[in-house]
């Protein structure tokens, strides 16, 4: 590196934040995908960036919901170098690369890598490399699901996500529950703090529903809404078989969100069960706070949800949400008070806990106004200061000689 840019790096390094509203220079890599840990990182970082710090985001593509780029929000991507000898080009290098590149040329003194695989990894390879130049970079990781219950934890990976998670200089999970996974299933020793995942409160409210979701259901039929990537884990087929008895009693429709690979062994399940017209699969949708506004219910039968973001939407907009138990879905939806909780496969049970709503418009109410009270909880202006908190800490850990 010249020994002028150093210099600047150093400069701007040497300004040891007083307090938490030191500005800082922060790198946010994450998945670019729809849902999940790239809307939190999203969000975050644009959060950031209106309390006045500097973010750049690095991702393979430009992240789903940022869509607003301006002096303090930048965004890099990872370019891939495509090489007939490799079957698979090597992610972890070119992200590695790039943090490098970025880390250098926008003097930036932390990088916030979402998801731990392959993001944590990378992160302290760049550190490393740029230790050698002589400039010292924080790292936290934040730990958002499957990179710890499912991926992580496959004994392939376990030895690299424990190392990443020991050699981080911050660590945080989005659930308690995820916190005790990770103890559980990997050699850590450092300490993980338990950040939430958070709302906007303002974006997610009861609002004018969209036309075209009201387009879609009759007059007097209850909504039944759930969104999700389609991945197995999310068990829509539970969400369809559950809907089938719903629909034997009350008059209803059911409203899918998203898109994945389960997507169409669930159109057929739909077709088998005879309940195809009153199912609609509405694919990837942007506003989908409109879309909760026009529901009764939130239905989230995942097998494993470390927080369970989509039902957070929901609550918000006063949807209740009826839903497994698995993962940190208690911590988020409230048995008998914000929806019910059953275990992941009883689709009886969860059947019959909708339908105690959806026959009692005064329940129905009650939850809906205990819904939104739940989600007030987790308000972004509450919890965005705590990652500024965790950033510090990072950095003071890192300048300590
Ligand atoms: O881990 C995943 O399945 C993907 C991950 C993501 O990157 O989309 O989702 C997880 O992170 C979300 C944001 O923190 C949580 O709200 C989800 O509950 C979590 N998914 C699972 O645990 C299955």
């Amino acid at each position: 590196m010249e020994r002028s840019r150093l210099r600047k790096h150093e400069m701007e390094q040497t300004h040891v934040p007083a307090s938490t509203d030191t500005r800082m220079k922060i790198a946010v890599v994450c998945y670019p995908t729809y849902g999940g840990s790239g809307v939190v990182a999203t969000e975050l970082g644009v959060g950031l960036a209106q309390k006045g710090h500097e973010v750049h985001f690095v991702s393979s593509s430009q992240p789903a919901r940022l869509d607003l780029l301006n002096e303090r929000v930048h965004y890099h991507e990872v370019a891939m170098l495509h090489y007939p000898v490799f079957e698979h080009s090597p992610y972890l290098l070119a992200l590695t690369g790039k943090l490098v590149d970025v880390v250098r040329h926008e003097g930036i003194e932390l990088v916030h890598v979402h998801y731990a695989i392959p993001h944590a990894t990378a992160a302290l390879l760049a550190r490393d490399i740029l230790q050698h130049e002589g400039i010292r970079l924080a790292v936290v990781t934040t730990l958002h699901g499957t990179d710890v219950t499912l991926v992580g934890k496959d004994p392939g990976y376990e030895p690299v996500v424990s190392h990443a998670i020991n050699l981080s200089d911050g660590v945080t999970a989005v659930s308690e529950s995820l916190r005790r996974d990770t103890l559980e299933h990997f050699h850590v020793e450092k300490p993980i703090q338990v950040i939430p995942n958070f709302i906007d409160l303002e974006r997610f409210k009861q609002r004018n529903p969209c036309r075209f979701t009201l387009a879609l259901a009759g007059e007097n039929q209850k909504r039944l809404i759930h969104i999700s990537n389609f991945r197995k884990v999310k068990r829509v087929d539970s969400v369809i078989r559950v809907f089938a008895l719903i629909r034997e009693k009350i008059s209803a429709c059911l409203l899918l969100v998203g898109d994945g690979p389960e997507r169409p062994r669930c159109e057929q399940l739909c077709r088998e069960l005879g309940i195809a017209a009153d199912v609609r699969f509405l694919g990837k949708q942007e506003a989908v706070e409109e879309i909760l506004s026009a529901g009764d219910l939130f239905l989230l039968p995942s097998e494993t949800e470390s927080f369970g973001l989509a039902a957070l939407e929901a609550l918000a907009c006063g949807v209740p949400v009826v839903s497994s138990r698995s993962g940190g879905l208690p911590e988020v939806n409230v048995d008998g008070v914000t929806g019910f909780l059953t275990d992941a496969d009883d689709v009886q049970g969860m059947a019959q806990a909708a339908m105690r709503l959806l026959h009692d418009d005064a329940l129905l109410q009650a939850f809906r106004l205990a819904a939104r009270k739940q989600a007030e909880r987790f308000d972004i202006h509450r919890i965005l200061p705590l990652y500024e908190e965790a950033y510090h800490r990072a950095l003071q850990a890192v300048r300590v000689p």
